[in-house]
Order: C-alpha cells, then sequence, then structure tokens
C-alpha cells in the first residue's frame, strides 16, 4: 500500500495488553474502523504481551480486517512479524530493531519511526525511506511505562517545524486536547486508551477523523 500522510489523521495503536473491561482486540478494532480509523498499529508490548503464534494468530484476524477496510496495518518493532503477515507497514522506535536494519530489510513497506528530539527528528530528515515520524508523548500517558518526559504542544510545534517528514502525535491524547494537537501541524492523532478505553470507541473514531480532516 502506497503511503498517504492523510493514513494518519485517525492512527489506532493497540495490542492485547491494552484490553479492558474484558473487550476483545478484534472486535474494538472493527468498531474503530466503522467509526473512521485511517491506520492501525499492532502493538504488542509489556508483561502482558502475547508472543509466539498466539501473537501470529492474533495479528494475522487484525491483518485481515485491515486489509477489508482499506487501512494500513502497520507493525510495531517486529520486522519478522511484519513480513509473515505481509503488514503495510512496520514502526521502530528510537530504541528498537535499529532503523537501519528496517530500511535493509522491507525498504519497500510504509516505515514509520519514532522521534522525540530536534536531533532526532534531523537525522531522521537524511532517511529517504521513512515515511512519517511518530513523536510524543504529548502529554502524560498511562499506556507506556516507559514513556519519555511529556513534550506538550509547544515541543510539538518544534518538532512539526523541524520536520520535512509528516508527524503523527502520541501520548495522552484525548477528545478535549485533539484541536490543540491540530494546531500544531501535526498530520493525525496516534491514540491507544482514548479508542480501547472509550464508552463510545465509533464515536470517539469518528471524533478524531474529523478533528484532522482536511476540510476542518
Ligand atoms: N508511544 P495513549 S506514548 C505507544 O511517546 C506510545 O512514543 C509513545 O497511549 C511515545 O494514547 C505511547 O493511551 C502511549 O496515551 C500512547
Amino acid at each position: 500500500m502506497k503511503f498517504q500522510k492523510e493514513q494518519l489523521a485517525a492512527y489506532f495503536v493497540a495490542g492485547s495488553q491494552d484490553m479492558v473491561d474484558g473487550r476483545q482486540l478484534p472486535e474494538v478494532l472493527e468498531t474503530a474502523i466503522a467509526g473512521g480509523i485511517t491506520a492501525f498499529q499492532y502493538r504488542e508490548k509489556g508483561h502482558h504481551a502475547l508472543s509466539g503464534d498466539a501473537k501470529v494468530k492474533l495479528g494475522s484476524i487484525l491483518r485481515e480486517l485491515c486489509k477489508q477496510a482499506k487501512i494500513p496495518f502497520i507493525v510495531d518493532d517486529d520486522v519478522e512479524l511484519a513480513k509473515r503477515l505481509e503488514a503495510d507497514g512496520v514502526h521502530v522506535g528510537q530504541s528498537d530493531e535499529a532503523i537501519a536494519k528496517v530500511i535493509d530489510e522491507v525498504p519497500d513497506m510504509i516505515i514509520g519511526y519514532s522521534c522525540h528530539t530536534l536531533a532526532q527528528i534531523r537525522k531522521a530528515n537524511v532517511l529517504t525511506a521513512v515515511d512519517y515520524i511518530g513523536s510524543g508523548p504529548i502529554f502524560p500517558t498511562i499506556s507506556k511505562a516507559d514513556a519519555d518526559p511529556a513534550v506538550g504542544t509547544d515541543g510539538l510545534t518544534k518538532l512539526v517545524s523541524a520536520s520535512v517528514k509528516p508527524i503523527v502525535a502520541i501520548g495522552g491524547i484525548n477528545l478535549t486536547n485533539l484541536n490543540e494537537i491540530k494546531a500544531t501541524g501535526a498530520a493525525g492523532a496516534a491514540v491507544i486508551s482514548l479508542l480501547t478505553r472509550a464508552t463510545n470507541i465509533k464515536a470517539a473514531a469518528t471524533a478524531i477523523r474529523q478533528a484532522f480532516s482536511s476540510k476542518s
């Protein structure tokens, strides 16, 4: 799938560890798709994450849902799984599998790269295979134990200005701060808990999509 920056508008990130109240990720993803999410990242991470066959099995179900919905299916920090599931993309962080390896092994996939500082953005600017940047946390987050300190919307504005690539913001994004994120020039919002813990998942997905629609 060819990358377009509009795909970053409403970017849902989740793994089995993010499920609450007995929810199941395939159903949550289906509902988020019905609400209008524009991309999905499969991120199994942390103490309760799946591994091995269980990770492949769940990943293949999610991959199929994204294929049917024609939205990119992106795998976090696992090139082998991305290849095996014929994912549309891979996302890596600064401390994950080296970005060089990703560029070398899956140059034709969508490549996302987490950058938290201006120095990291400047280095990413010259990596032509990198399609988009993920930056955060913008606000304190409950979903990532080892998150960096929050950069705030002022910090995000500086990162957006320095980047030649579109930036999707992540970390602590909720329905009341979406417009502040949009005002920084970020291409979209990447969220975990805003969708996984939403009372109305579909409505929350639609709200993110509308906040970043190019018409608004
Ligand atoms: N990455 P929520 S913050 C997966 O700063 C992730 O790179 C971050 O979850 C980063 O939307 C984060 O619930 C967690 O705050 C985002």
